[in-house]
């Protein structure tokens, strides 16, 4: 019987935009002031001497002013998220592009002209709180809408698929993938045992494997990732028509990653360097910006797709069903206070809006209890809500009283419903049509504790990730297998894994297998364990160019950091145009010399430095610009610094520019400029000798722009003969 149909929602209020959220927070927000008060405003005399018996005596347990603000300091931190401990976040508005009536009565997917403020939080998983930005891990993308109809989470990740099937696993794997208890080492690592072990035994995790092990577990910026609701949700029209809607983001910069050695060497370097790099673009109004995509899928067509819709380990190609580009999402403003607003906002895949809502995946109905009952212990009791990061923009009211930390002040005698004695005549809410409603969807009987067949195959969609990759992207992710498993010590462990992935591509388990010092990969043995599911899908597609990073848009060189490597002689008119040219065109340019201060030109003028070698090495840039002058280009040549600069970046593959002698850095990479007959240009992928005189007409900034908006060159010569 198909479901009743609903009537259209009620009217809602008009949203009031994106400064409805600022508004609230400014209510809440307190600058500096020119005097100090205790927590109950009594001016506070002196803060740099507590109360004591004489200026040589005991210190008086009177003194309440000491013992508040220690009392305070004390309490100041609480727990960490048990996942997703290490965020950043910041503030911004979504828009619509048109109009999504058609499939959703969501207030904000209405009206173009409406902009809903939002706030994000990104995230890695495995981590403590301090730990480092650029480790290899999924990273959380989750967004709040503050809008007219209630506050909407998207809590999303920037992989579309998850490890397991079902919420009562989650547990499990996130013990298995945090530190060990018994020694509580290694810190936000998937490189050990434990992680291996578990997930060596449970098949279903083996195409997420495959997204951590690529890069797109090692993103280069937040503002470069893609984000995706994962689980498939309803959107609802105001008929009641439903019908599956997968969520996408994706960034205006392009999806890029860095390399593993870099991320590695980021993490001792600068551990904040995700946080810092969407801090600084924000602040210097270089806005990330993301459209927000979806899939749709008719109510009754699922079954079409060929794998289960309910199955969080599997993605919708968009081979299959492309996605469509419904708005847009930027982020304008860094939070004035982390822990009020970064700390303390609380996510919840069951903030829904009507038009709204949820699948029947076992993933995702765990996680809308899971998210509620862990803000009671993270953010001390019921009333988390209140916090001023997680109020809505729409009134709010209901009968929910006290509690730890209660900030409302409820008027009156009534709280119950129905009641009489509240405005004087019967209230009661039993039924209405307005508000949010449940999708009436039929559920099949029996009770049961069990998986679907359905859910059963777990290689099919590994294998169209592989076979998506680039030649670059696939030697990547074999590296990356190869490195985690290297630091598993039972060589069992190392098995089970190349036998599982014998199912997904018997060549690249084996390319994987053959320097870890264990058997070829056994395809059989792997069929023989518990938890194998002999159950095989045939894909509706081979590839899908949107599973790789490679050849997608780019986003050009805007925020693109490019380090001139500069000592005392260089010359200075080639440096200004290629400078003047990238900064133009949005890349952040600075000068990286010997020691801070400033430099003397050839012609004798002072160049400002903004960084030195050690303070600023390679790793912090996406591309490496060596300008001429004799006497500067043989300073850094004999600068182990700056040779290590320059290898280091040529082994991460990151386009390098030397202009005339500029090239003798490139010496111990066997290039060189046309002066010295030894030291030819030989053509390899972004690197780039100029000659001086060209560089006024424009076309050298071209060259290097164009190269540099590439991202990488992956598929550069050598660079494992390169030490750095
Ligand atoms: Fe989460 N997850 N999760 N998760 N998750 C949390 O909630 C949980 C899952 C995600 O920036 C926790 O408030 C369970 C998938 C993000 O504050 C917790 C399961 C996806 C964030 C929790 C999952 C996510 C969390 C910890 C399996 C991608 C950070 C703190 C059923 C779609 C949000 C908190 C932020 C946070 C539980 C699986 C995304 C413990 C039980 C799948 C982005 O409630």
């Amino acid at each position: 019987m198909p479901p009743p149909k609903r009537k259209a929602a009620g009217p809602t209020r008009p949203a009031d935009g994106a400064r409805d959220k600022q508004t609230q927070l400014d209510a809440f927000t307190a600058g500096s002031a020119n005097v100090l008060t205790t927590n109950q405003g009594l001016q506070i005399p002196d803060n740099h001497n507590s109360l004591k018996g004489g200026v040589r005596g005991p210190t008086l347990l009177e003194d309440f002013i000491l013992r508040e603000k220690i009392t305070h300091f004390d309490h100041e931190r609480i727990p960490e998220r048990v996942v997703h401990a290490r965020g950043s976040g910041a503030h911004g508005y979504f828009k619509p592009y048109k109009s999504m009536v058609q499939y959703t009565s969501a207030a904000f997917l209405q009206d173009p002209a409406i902009e809903t403020p939002v706030f994000v939080r990104f995230s890695t998983v495995a981590g403590s709180r301090g730990s480092a930005d650029t480790v290899r891990d999924a990273r959380g993308f989750a967004v709040k809408f503050y809008t007219a109809e209630g506050n909407y989470d998207l809590v999303g990740n920037n992989i579309p698929v998850f490890f397991i099937q079902d919420a009562i696993k989650f547990p499990d794997l996130i013990h298995a993938v945090k530190p060990e208890p018994h020694h509580e080492m290694p810190q936000a690592a998937s490189a050990h045992d434990t992680f291996w072990d578990f997930v060596s035994l449970m098949p279903e995790s083996t195409h997420m494997l495959m997204w951590t092990m690529s890069d797109r577990a090692l993103p280069r910026s937040f503002r470069m990732m893609e984000g995706f609701g994962v689980h498939a949700f309803r959107f609802i029209n105001a008929r009641g028509d439903s019908h599956f809607v997968k969520f996408h983001w994706k960034p205006k910069l392009g999806v890029h990653g860095l390399m593993w050695d870099e991320a590695q060497k980021i993490a001792g370097k600068d551990p904040d360097f995700h946080r810092r790099d969407l801090w600084e673009a924000i602040e210097s109004g270089h806005f990330p910006e993301w459209e927000l995509g979806v899939q749709i899928v008719d109510d009754g067509q699922e079954s079409e797709l060929g794998f289960d819709i309910l199955d969080a380990t599997k993605l919708i190609p968009e081979e299959q069903v492309p996605v469509q580009i419904i708005g847009k999402l930027v982020l304008n403003r860094n939070p004035d206070n982390f822990f009020a607003e970064t700390e303390q906002v609380a996510f919840h895949p069951g903030h829904l809006v009507p038009g709204i809502d949820f699948s029947n995946d076992p993933l995702l109905q765990g996680r809308l209890f899971s998210y509620t009952d862990t803000q009671l212990s993270r953010l001390g009791g019921a009333n988390f809500h209140e916090i001023p990061i997680n109020r809505g923009v729409c009134p709010m009211h209901n009968f929910q009283r006290d509690g730890m930390h209660r900030q409302t002040i409820s008027k009156g005698r009534v709280a119950y419903e129905p009641n009489t004695l509240g405005n004087g005549a019967e209230y009661r809410v039993d039924g209405a049509a307005q508000g949010f409603q449940s999708y009436p969807e039929q559920l099949e009987p029996p009770k049961i504790r069990r998986r679907s067949p359905s859910f059963d195959d777990h290689f099919s969609q590994a294998t169209l990730f592989w076979n998506s990759q680039s030649a670059a992207e696939k030697d990547h992710i074999v590296s990356a297998f190869r490195f985690e498993l290297s630091k598993v010590d039972v060589p069992e462990i190392r098995q089970r894994i190349v036998d599982n992935l014998a199912h997904v591509d018997l060549k690249l388990a084996s390319r994987i297998a053959a320097p870890l010092g264990i058997a070829a990969p056994d395809p059989k043995a792997a069929a023989g364990r518990l938890g194998f599911r002999d159950y095989r899908i045939t894909n509706k597609v081979d590839e899908d160019a949107a599973l790789r990073m490679t050849g997608g848009p780019g986003g050009g060189v805007k925020t693109r950091k490019v380090a001139i490597l500069v000592a005392d002689g260089v010359e200075a008119a080639p440096l200004r145009r290629i400078q003047h040219d990238l900064t133009e065109a949005g890349a952040l340019c600075k000068l990286v010399a010997p020691h801070l201060g400033t430099v003397s030109t050839a012609s004798g003028r002072q160049l400002a430095v903004d960084h030195t070698f050690a303070n600023m090495p390679s790793v912090m840039f996406d591309a490496v610009l060596i300008p001429g002058g004799a006497l500067s280009a043989a300073t850094l040549s004999g600068l182990g610094e700056a040779v290590h600069f320059v290898l280091e970046a040529y082994k991460h593959c990151k386009t390098i520019c030397a202009v005339n002698d500029g090239a003798q850095l490139l010496g111990t990479l066997g290039f060189g400029h046309g002066k010295d007959p030894e030291l030819v240009a030989v053509p390899t992928a972004g690197v780039l000798i100029a000659d001086g005189r060209k560089v006024l007409d424009g076309q050298v900034s071209q060259d290097f722009m164009a190269a540099i908006a590439l991202h990488r060159h992956w598929d550069r010569l050598n660079i494992d003969a390169i030490p750095a």
